[in-house]
């Protein structure tokens, strides 16, 4: 098959180079960050850390890792690299208190984040006669706006869908031809269900690719979606703090997702120690960003488990690859696409007046997850009718809503009725398998 890139001399260019250009990339970027970024630069400092003490990628490790702590310790400008009248743009992780992190991004850190977008676009196959319907959120999340920026990029039709609306999504897809989609792999499920049940066959779909990430999900899954719209899915990872979607995508290989590592340096740790790992060997992915001006990080770590590899692949990238995340080294839950924290609900359920005896059940029913919260009723609510009892549910879950941005659906159980726990509270009954 023939292979397609976006920038070709970046994406094919021997390993030694990639490091020559990223070692060339580090020495600047830690300067940038040191004299910019007085956050970082105490962090320096406390570890005992020059900016010449970096001399290349083989003094990375030197460096204070970032954690999100930090991020929420910075928020919201702590972490500024230039000057807010050079930014042009916020993104922010889901979430509307505590755990959020706003991203900054100058012109050229959007230009960039688009080119990453481009290349995931253009290794789907993707060209300027492709129509491309973008039905990731647009908005804060970084979904929508950074495949709609790639997909510019390439010259595709873009079709700035964002989610929902199936009905539309589905109509648009047909009447306008569109080859391309990119949504969640939840997303996806969903309009091929939709699709089915509405009669058409695979053969009678426009589209020929998909772009799908921003959530776990499982080899079968892909197969699953493949096979019911008739596409390639491509799998592409990317999170909020780093830009968003397109620090790493697949190729036709389907083998993991390369890293664009004239951007980003990707390492794994042991997330214990903070010791960093051979390749192949599995822990916790930190990635430096090597050209991001407006919120650059170093060492971040992302809390995602996964596996580096550098085995050739026969797409002639010669860009490293990541495994398919494994899982997080905290309690994040991805939910309909969507970040929740277990504390987020039981911030909740304290302002609500609740005690926080509570368990979240996540599942996936027909492609598509389903998120119930079991809450413990205070005694004097145990006496109420059920009516009332219903519109207590109803309060909480908006409550939740508000907190989360999804609508869980809420049981008020009796007092006593949640199992304690003699160790570590099973707050998470999660049977979705995604790993
Ligand atoms: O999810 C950015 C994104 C948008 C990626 C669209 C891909 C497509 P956040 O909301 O900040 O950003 O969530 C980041 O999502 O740390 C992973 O745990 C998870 N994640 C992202 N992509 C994948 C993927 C966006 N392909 C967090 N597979 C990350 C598994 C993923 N998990």
């Amino acid at each position: 098959m023939a292979q397609n890139y976006y920038q070709k001399e970046i994406e094919t260019m021997p390993v030694e180079e990639i490091k020559k250009l990223q070692t060339e990339k580090l020495i600047k970027q830690v300067k940038h960050v040191y004299e910019d970024v007085p956050y970082y630069r105490d962090l320096m400092d406390k570890k005992g850390v020059k900016p010449e003490d970096v001399k290349g990628i083989e003094d990375l490790h030197k460096l204070p890792f970032l954690s999100k702590a930090d991020l929420r310790d910075a928020y919201p400008y702590g972490l500024l690299g230039s000057p807010l009248k050079d930014c042009v743009r916020i993104h922010s992780t889901s979430g509307t208190t505590g755990k959020r992190v706003v991203a900054f991004y100058t012109q050229h850190d959007v230009d960039l984040w688009d080119d990453c977008c481009a290349r995931a676009i253009v290794a789907a196959g993707g060209t300027n006669e492709d129509v491309c319907q973008v039905a990731y959120g647009y908005g804060l999340f970084t979904g929508g706006m950074g495949l709609h920026g790639g997909s510019h990029k390439v010259g595709c039709l873009t079709l700035p869908m964002s989610s929902g609306n199936t009905e539309r999504q589905i109509q648009f897809m047909n009447d306008l031809s569109a080859t391309i989609i990119c949504c969640t792999p939840s997303y996806a499920a969903y309009i091929a269900e939709s699709l089915k049940e509405s009669g058409m066959t695979p053969d009678r779909i426009p589209l020929k690719a998909g772009i799908f990430g921003a959530e776990p999900w499982t080899e079968e899954m892909r197969r699953n979606i493949e096979k019911d719209l008739g596409i390639k899915a491509y799998d592409i990872y990317g999170l909020t703090e780093t830009s968003g979607p397109g620090v790493a995508f697949e190729c036709c290989e389907q083998t993991g997702m390369h890293i664009n590592e004239d951007h980003f340096i990707a390492e794994i740790i042991d997330p214990d120690t903070g010791e960093v790992l051979p390749e192949g060997e599995k822990g916790e992915l930190v990635f430096t960003a090597l050209d991001k001006e407006a919120f650059p990080l170093l060492r971040y770590r992302t809390r995602d488990i996964c596996v580096l590899s550098r085995k050739k692949c026969s797409c002639g990238r010669t860009l490293i690859k990541m495994a398919k995340p494994m899982g997080r080294t905290d309690d994040m839950l991805i939910i309909r696409g969507v970040n929740v924290f277990p504390s987020q609900i039981e911030t909740v359920l304290l302002n609500e007046g609740y005690q926080p005896n509570y368990q979240i059940i996540v599942d996936r029913v027909k492609n598509n997850d389903t998120f119930d919260v079991n809450v413990e009723m205070n005694p004097d609510q145990f006496t109420d009718t059920v009516s009332g009892i219903t519109s207590l549910e109803k309060q909480l879950a908006n409550a939740m809503k508000l907190m989360l941005g999804i609508n869980p659906a809420v049981h008020l159980v009796p007092p006593k009725s949640i199992a304690r726990s003699e160790g570590k509270a099973v707050r998470v009954i999660d049977k979705r398998n995604l790993h």
